[in-house]
């Protein structure tokens, strides 16, 4: 029984070697210079089929993209991103009930799903990330994609889900001891609590590269305010991608 159990270990630990082996070998994406259009072609009927509910539409415009070759990171900003910015106007203008946001949140998270055997696929660096809301906040998506876009690069990262204490991220940083930590926040009124956050992760954490990303800080100008902590504000994905010199980068275009 013990040998049998070992036997089907082995084989699945054979299988998984395998199949990273696989992934390493694999080329680059091509990627689709015309993205953007192709996106804006489709991003009316998109909406409409995302507001109406009808995941498999959805799913089957985003399978479009894809086998079209439109880079994922243009799907995640141009259409995922900016279709979940209009939702939150319409729910703002009181044109969608908060239940109806839930829904299309929902919706998008599952479509996120569908792009991930795009992104991890490339080889390892070596380096962990662990990405999570600061403040307990709850817009966990714009998490979600940095997390993606380390994965790409070839890091291992953890993305913590939402909502999370500041003890419940220090206690993941014992457990995963990251190369560097993607703090996420939302509300710009949460900007003091995310200071305190900050002096939590430096009273344990004294060298831990740090960087802070998300919509709280669109409007903000002194970004060095946070160089107190050593930790540095980058607004989105292409900037992320411009400033940390990843090892094994997926060139864009
Ligand atoms: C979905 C949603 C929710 C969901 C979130 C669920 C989930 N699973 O994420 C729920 C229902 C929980 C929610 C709750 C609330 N929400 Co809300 N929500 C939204 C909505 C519609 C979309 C958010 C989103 O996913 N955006 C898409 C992502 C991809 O964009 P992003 O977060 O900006 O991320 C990008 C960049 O910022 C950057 N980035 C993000 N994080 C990081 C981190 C790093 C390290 C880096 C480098 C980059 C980076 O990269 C990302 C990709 O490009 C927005 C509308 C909007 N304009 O965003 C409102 C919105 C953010 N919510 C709003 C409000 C008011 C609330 C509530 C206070 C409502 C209430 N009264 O209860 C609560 C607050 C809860 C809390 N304590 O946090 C307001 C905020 C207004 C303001 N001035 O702050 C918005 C703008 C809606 C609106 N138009 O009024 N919300």
């Amino acid at each position: 029984m013990f040998m049998q159990e070992q036997c089907t270990c082995i084989n699945i630990i054979s299988l998984y070697n395998l199949s990273v082996s696989n992934m390493k070998c694999e080329s680059a994406p091509k990627i689709n210079p015309d993205g953007e259009m192709v996106i804006s072609s489709v991003y009316a009927s998109y909406m409409r089929h995302l507001l109406g509910g009808d995941y498999s539409d959805c799913i089957k415009i985003v399978k479009e993209l894809v086998a079209s070759q439109v880079d994922f990171r243009d799907i995640y900003t141009k259409l995922f991103q900016r279709s979940l910015y209009e939702v939150g106007e319409l729910w703002e203008k009181n044109e969608i009930p908060v239940a109806h946001e839930h829904m299309v949140t929902a919706l998008t998270e599952l479509l996120l799903t569908v792009l991930h055997p795009h992104i991890f696929r490339g080889q390892r660096c070596g380096k962990k990330a662990l990405v999570a809301c600061a403040a307990e906040g709850t817009h966990r998506i714009g998490a979600k994609m940095v997390t993606d876009i380390f994965e790409l690069h070839g890091w291992d990262a953890v993305f913590v889900p939402t909502p999370v204490s500041i003890e419940g991220i220090l206690l993941l940083l014992d457990k995963h001891c990251p190369d560097m930590l993607g703090l996420s926040l939302t509300h710009n009124f949460h900007l003091p609590l995310l200071e305190l956050d900050l002096k939590s992760v430096r009273n344990s954490y004294s060298q831990l590269p740090i960087i802070l990303g998300g919509r709280a800080f669109i409007d903000i100008k002194d970004d060095d305010r946070y160089r107190v902590y050593g930790a540095h504000v980058i607004r989105d994905i292409d900037s992320l991608e411009k400033r940390l010199s990843f090892k094994f980068a997926v060139k864009k275009g």
